[in-house]
C-alpha cells in the first residue's frame, strides 16, 4: 500500500545528512551510559544550546500512526543518523484529508523538512543519508512482509472491542482527532478493514503465510548471513516491519493490544524464531535514542 514519494514544496530543499553528521557526534542518547550522556552534555552544550534554537526553526516533522511499523522504520532511521524532529499523530480515517494536503498519496509516514515533502519509509531513509540497504530485501520486507503483518494484527483485532486496538492506534493524536475517533469507531474499523481487505477468518491463512515469511527471514540472520553481518538500512528495515511479531520493549504499544488466545499461541510459537530473536537482540542494541523533541498537537 502506498508508494514512497519525494516531493518539494517550492523551490527550496532541506538538506539532511549534513545536519545528521553535526547531531550524530552530540547527541545524548535515551540508553546511553549515565558517563556518556555526561560527557555529551559537557563537551556538547554549546552546540545543544545553538541547536535547540536551530530546532525551533528548523525541525523536520514526522506524521505518523504511532503504531505502524513503517512510521517506525522512518523514526529509526531518523534516529540513528541524528536528526532531530517532531513528530505528529494522526488518527486512522482523519489522516487522509490531512495526508492529502502535503502529499500525493494518504499513507503515512511523511516527513516534512522545510519546503521538501518526503512520503514513504523508504524515501525518508534515503533522505536521512541511509543509502547502503540492500534494494531486493528491503522491497520484500516493505511490500509483502509488512502487509501481511498488518493484515494479521487488525484481522484479529479491529473486530474485538477487548482488544485495545482503537486505543492504541488513538495513542498520541490530538484531543480533537481522539475524540472525533472514538465517536467514528465503527466506521473507521470497517474503513480499514475493507481497505486493506481483511476479515477475522483469514487469519489461519495469514498465519501460514507470515510463517513461511518467518522461513526465509530465518535464514537472512543465521552466522555469515546478510543481516548478521552488520547494522545499516537493511537491518533497520527488518527489525522493525517484523517489531510487530517480536514486541521489543522499546515498543511497548504492540504489547498493548490484547491478542486472541490463538493468536498469542503463535506469537509465542514465532518467539523461538531465529528471527524474531535477531529483531529483539537488534533493539537492545541499537535502538537506543531517539531523537524527537516533542510529540505536537495541531487538529
Ligand atoms: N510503503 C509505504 C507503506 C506505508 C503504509 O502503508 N502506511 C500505512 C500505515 S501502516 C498507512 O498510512 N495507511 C493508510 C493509508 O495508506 O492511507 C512505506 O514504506 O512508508
Amino acid at each position: 500500500m502506498g508508494r514512497s514519494i519525494v516531493g518539494r514544496r517550492g523551490a527550496t530543499a532541506v538538506a539532511g545528512t549534513g545536519r545528521a553528521r553535526f547531531n550524530r557526534q552530540k547527541r545524548c542518547a535515551v540508553g546511553d551510559p549515565p558517563a556518556a550522556c555526561k560527557a555529551s552534555r559537557e563537551v556538547g552544550s554549546l552546540a545543544i544550546m545553538v541547536r535547540s534554537v536551530d530546532a525551533k526553526e528548523t525541525s523536520p516533522r514526522l506524521y505518523v500512526m504511532k503504531i505502524s511499523h513503517y512510521c517506525e522504520r522512518a523514526r529509526w532511521g531518523l534516529d540513528y543518523q541524528g536528526i532531530r524532529y517532531d513528530e505528529q499523530a494522526w488518527a486512522p480515517a482523519l489522516h487522509v484529508p490531512l495526508a492529502r494536503r502535503l502529499a500525493k498519496q494518504t499513507n503515512v509516514p511523511i516527513l516534512v523538512a522545510g519546503e521538501r515533502v518526503v512520503q514513504g519509509s523508504g524515501a525518508i531513509l534515503s533522505w536521512a543519508g541511509l543509502n547502503d540497504g540492500d534494494t531486493a530485501m528491503e522491497r520484500r520486507f516493505e511490500t509483502v512482509i509488512g502487509p501481511l503483518i498488518r493484515a494479521y494484527v487488525y484481522a484479529g483485532t479491529l473486530h474485538d472491542p477487548r482488544s485495545g486496538v482503537r486505543e492504541v492506534l488513538l495513542h498520541g493524536v490530538s484531543p480533537l482527532q481522539a475524540a472525533l475517533g472514538r465517536a467514528g469507531w465503527p466506521v473507521i474499523r470497517r474503513l480499514m478493514a475493507n481497505r486493506m481487505g481483511i476479515r477475522p477468518e483469514r487469519l489461519p491463512d495469514l498465519a501460514r503465510r507470515i510463517e513461511s515469511e518467518l522461513d526465509w527471514a530465518d535464514a537472512l540472520v543465521e552466522d555469515g548471513a546478510p543481516l548478521s553481518r552488520g547494522f545499516g538500512r537493511t537491518a533497520i528495515t527488518a527489525a522493525s516491519i517484523l517489531a510487530p511479531l517480536a514486541r521489543p520493549d522499546a515498543l511497548p504499544l504492540y504489547r498493548q493490544v490484547r491478542l486472541q488466545p490463538e493468536m498469542e499461541r503463535a506469537f509465542e510459537r514465532w518467539s523461538a524464531r531465529p528471527a524474531l530473536r535477531w529483531v529483539l537482540n537488534t533493539y537492545a542494541q541499537h535502538r537506543h535514542c531517539s531523537g524527537q523533541q516533542s510529540d505536537l498537537h495541531d487538529p
